[in-house]
Formats: structure tokens, C-alpha cells, sequence
């Protein structure tokens, strides 16, 4: 296993749209289980492949309060979306940024496990806006470009700085 460098917001990198998954092998088993180390490590509920630039449509989650149900989502894709629900979101590629998203309450995603196996899962709150995020990376989106312009330039100006204190 190994921890994996994570993109961090305005990289290009997380602009590119990930590719689906054509078979399940060693690299794709060994790219779960450093995307799952690499996400427990940084105390994430979850981490998209683009966000270790590996534009692979590969998705883990763990929402779990004990952190011991890791989720793998292979190829994931919304097939309904129910509702809707406004919560604080961060992420791992956007650092000490939080801020209100309006996602769907409830969503139903189709997806390929390790086995290779369809699969359907219908989640609602927490999971639901983490599945709906981590999608948003497949296809090239961070939260942050679900707000106001004026909040994407101060959020832009803010990881700048911090970058130049940590540096
Ligand atoms: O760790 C994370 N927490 C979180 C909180 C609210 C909404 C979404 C998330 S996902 C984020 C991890 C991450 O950046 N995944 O891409
Ligand atoms: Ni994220």
C-alpha cells in the first residue's frame, strides 16, 4: 500500500474527465487500496481517483462513524436523483474550505464492484452527497464550482496565501 499525493484546487489536472474502467486487475486493485489508505489517512469520507490524478472513474467512500466500511465504486453512474438537500461540503483537493451545495437528497447509482459484479445502491444524506461529489471529480468538478464566481476567486486568493505560508 501506498499514500498517494492529492491534486489540490485550482490544479488543471482536476478539470480532466476520467475514463471508465474497462477491467478489473491488479492496478486497479492496488489504485483501491491506496486510494483507501490515502483518504483514511487524511480523515476524508471519501476520494475520487482524479483526485491523485489517475483519471480512472474509480470512487472510495467510507461515511461510516466506526471508519471501517470502505465502499468501492467502479464506473458509477446516477440513474435517479430524488429531491434535494443543501449541506457544508469540503474536500480533500480544497483545503480548509467549507461551504453550503445544494445536491439531490436521494440518488440511486449503478456501478461495478472489485469483482467486476453491476451493482445498485440507493443512499440518501451524507452518502448520497458524497456519491454526488465524488462524480462531480470523475467528471472534472470540485464543489467550489458550485458557487458564485465571487466566492471561487476569494477561495482562489485564500489557497494561494495559505500555499505561500506553508511553503
Ligand atoms: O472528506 C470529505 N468530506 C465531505 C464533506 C461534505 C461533503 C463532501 C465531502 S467529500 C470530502 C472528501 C473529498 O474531497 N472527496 O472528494
Ligand atoms: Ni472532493
Amino acid at each position: 500500500m501506498a499514500l498517494l499525493p492529492i491534486l489540490r484546487f485550482p490544479d488543471p489536472r482536476l478539470k480532466k474527465v476520467a475514463t471508465p474502467v474497462v477491467g478489473i486487475d491488479d492496478s486497479i486493485r492496488k489504485l483501491v487500496a491506496d486510494m483507501g489508505e490515502t483518504m483514511y489517512e487524511a480523515s476524508g469520507i471519501g476520494l475520487a481517483a482524479t483526485q491523485v490524478d489517475i483519471h480512472k472513474r474509480v470512487v472510495v467512500i467510507d461515511t461510516s462513524e466506526e471508519r471501517n466500511q470502505l465502499r468501492v465504486f467502479i464506473n458509477p453512474q446516477l440513474v435517479r436523483c430524488e429531491g434535494l438537500q443543501t449541506g457544508e461540503e469540503g474536500c480533500l483537493s480544497v483545503p480548509g474550505i467549507y461551504d453550503k451545495v445544494e445536491r439531490a437528497e436521494r440518488v440511486t447509482v449503478n456501478y461495478l464492484d472489485l469483482d467486476g459484479k453491476a451493482q445498485s445502491l440507493t443512499a440518501e444524506g451524507l452518502l448520497a452527497v458524497c456519491i454526488q461529489h465524488e462524480i462531480d471529480h470523475l467528471d472534472g468538478h470540485v464543489f467550489v464550482d458550485h458557487l458564485s464566481q465571487l466566492k471561487q476567486t476569494r477561495i482562489k486568493s485564500k489557497l494561494a496565501k495559505q500555499a505561500r505560508v506553508t511553503a
